[in-house]
């Protein structure tokens, strides 16, 4: 059995940096991947338009700016195979492969008390012992498959957006069923819409959706941004979203119908999240809310023709970007074409699929494939479906089963030297991944040396420092309106999975700070021996 001084886990932007990091430190890690290559989210979400809603230019690693100086993004918001290729290209300059097996899932993780070694198993039969275990498993990863009643009689083709095949798939011709709106299904209809005889999307919550106003990079603010990459990355780093974004300074209340009319066509038309990065009270005041809600519905309208499509297409049953936001382009117009049809899953629930479709309360939909736009175990999926069992054979899964514990996002009490890269109670999904990253992976990269150092072999958090940590997150997302939405943040979208607010939503300057201070401090609220 191959002993080393860590595994970790995933090849997306944070196993890629961990590894990077823990190789100039001189350890002896292992990466372990379930693709056959490196990218995660990116190897695996390959279906037509997926494309990062954060820009390009802040998209992607700081630490290697040589390789930013050199890279060119084709545009503002880059499409999948580019941002792969770009993870791809990093991967081969770092020569990190080498470090990683690929094809292997990692199916068990089992800490030994007696000699503070964590024993890994794959789904290959390898077993591997090392004394540090980096989950860097991405925070949507696991797709969700929904139970629906005949799914597996279903004779077309069946698909998953997260699990797209890799030569790709063309509907010309054919009759597509979508199930979901959400940002994945949101950014594909538009595709699919171009190439199928005929599309129905079956819609069971509208979601609210901004134009991304995605366009080719312009030469000048590609310029401009590298020649200021330092300081603006530093920017980035020390703000609210991990971007170089504005930060909160409009309280909306403050304005008037008409000021806030300007206001929105202002942050309309710089697309994407802009629209909820400047505004104080967007996700603290009901009232506040609604009114950016309101202007989004009236854009809706004037984008579809069919006033009913337009209505159904209106998310109303939660505020304004307490599901993930979604960025578009052309999907509500999508729906002006004849052959697109908007189902309504409210009115008419699906009843089962059978071999050649899907039936709804009202008819059957005959289709050649069926495409399930349907998300993912959010954020702790990845971590619940290894089995983990760290201190007494406690299962993580168990430990988690009432909503995930843990301390700063990092490390859970009773699981010592395990660490979680961007997941439950870290900022993570709710700002620019590859800032949240890079701060997560050098902060344990840190106190791997900090422990070094002291020649310390084990470093556990407190149970009373992780309950204070889980209250202090609970809080933060209560002091909001987010936990009003039946989110994927929340945990509500997957049955049975306890409902607890997921990501850290104090932004990344203060995450950054308090995992600084808990370093700062000796790493209090940790034991470390
Ligand atoms: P999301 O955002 O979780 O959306 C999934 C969609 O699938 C959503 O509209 C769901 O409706 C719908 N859904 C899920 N299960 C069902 C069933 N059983 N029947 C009908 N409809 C269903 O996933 P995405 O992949 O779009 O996006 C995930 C993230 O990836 C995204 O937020 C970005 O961060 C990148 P619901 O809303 O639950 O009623």
């Amino acid at each position: 059995m191959a002993h080393l001084d860590a595994v970790v886990v995933g090849a997306g932007f944070s196993g890629l940096y961990m590894m990077h990091l823990l190789r100039q430190r001189g350890l002896s890690a292992l990466g372990i991947e379930a693709g056959h290559d490196v990218g995660g989210t990116w190897y695996w979400n390959r279906y037509p338009g997926a494309r990062c809603d954060s820009e390009s230019l802040s998209y992607s690693y700081s630490f290697v700016p040589e390789i930013d100086f050199d890279w060119h993004w084709p545009e503002r918001y880059s499409e999948q195979p580019e941002i792969l290729g770009y993870i791809g290209h990093v991967a081969t300059r770092l020569d990190l492969r080498r470090s990683f097996v690929f094809g292997t899932r990692v199916t068990t993780a089992t800490y030994d008390e007696a000699r503070d070694l964590w024993t890994v198993g794959t789904d290959r039969g390898d077993r591997l012992t090392a004394r540090f275990l980096v989950m860097a498993t991405g925070c949507l990863s696991i797709p969700n498959r929904p139970a629906i009643d005949g799914i597996e009689r279903f004779r077309g083709e069946s698909l998953h957006t997260g699990l797209w095949p890799h030569d790709g798939v063309d509907f010309t011709g054919r009759r597509v069923a979508v199930i979901g709106t959400g940002s994945t299904a949101i950014q594909s209809v538009p595709r699919i819409a171009g190439q199928a005889r005929e599309l129905f999307v079956f819609q069971r919550t509208a979601n609210h959706c901004v134009p991304a106003q995605n366009h080719p990079m312009d030469p000048e603010a590609e310029r401009a941004y590298k020649a200021r990459y330092g300081e603006l990355r530093e920017q980035a780093r020390h703000s609210f979203a991990g971007d170089v974004v504005p930060e909160l300074y409009i309280t909306i209340m403050d304005l008037s119908d008409q000021e806030l009319e300007r206001e929105l066509d202002r942050t309309w038309a710089q697309g994407g999240f802009y629209t909820q990065y400047p505004y104080i009270d967007l996700f603290t005041d009901r009232a506040a809310n609604e009114r950016v809600a309101a202007y989004s519905r009236a854009r809706i309208r004037e984008r579809v023709n069919d006033p009913g499509t337009a209505a159904l297409l209106s998310a109303r049953d939660h505020p304004f970007g307490t599901k993930r936001l979604c960025a578009d382009t052309f999907y509500f117009e999508a729906f002006n074409e004849d052959h697109v049809r908007l189902v309504d899953l409210r009115a008419t629930p699906i009843r089962a699929i059978d071999e050649s479709g899907i039936a709804t309360s009202e008819r059957h939909y005959e289709v050649d494939a069926i495409v399930y736009a349907t998300g993912f175990d959010a954020m702790t999926g990845a971590l619940t479906t290894v089995d983990i069992r760290g201190r007494e054979g406690a299962r993580l899964r168990d430990v988690w089963a009432g909503g995930p514990v843990n301390f700063i996002g990092l490390a859970v009490a009773g699981f010592p030297n395990l660490f979680t890269v961007t997941g439950p109670g870290s900022p993570s999904v709710l700002c620019n991944m590859v800032s949240a990253i890079e701060q997560h992976v050098e902060w344990i990269d840190r106190c791997l040396d900090w422990m070094g150092a002291r020649g310390a072999t084990c470093i556990e958090a407190t149970a009373e420092a992780q309950a204070a940590w889980v209250d202090e997150v609970n809080t933060a997302a209560h002091a909001t309106l987010f936990p009003e939405a039946n989110s994927w943040y929340m945990g509500a979208n997957i049955p049975g999975k306890a409902r607890v607010f997921l990501p850290y939503v104090d932004g990344l300057k203060t995450y950054r700070d308090r995992c600084d201070a808990v370093a700062g401090d000796g790493y209090a609220g940790f034991v470390v021996s």
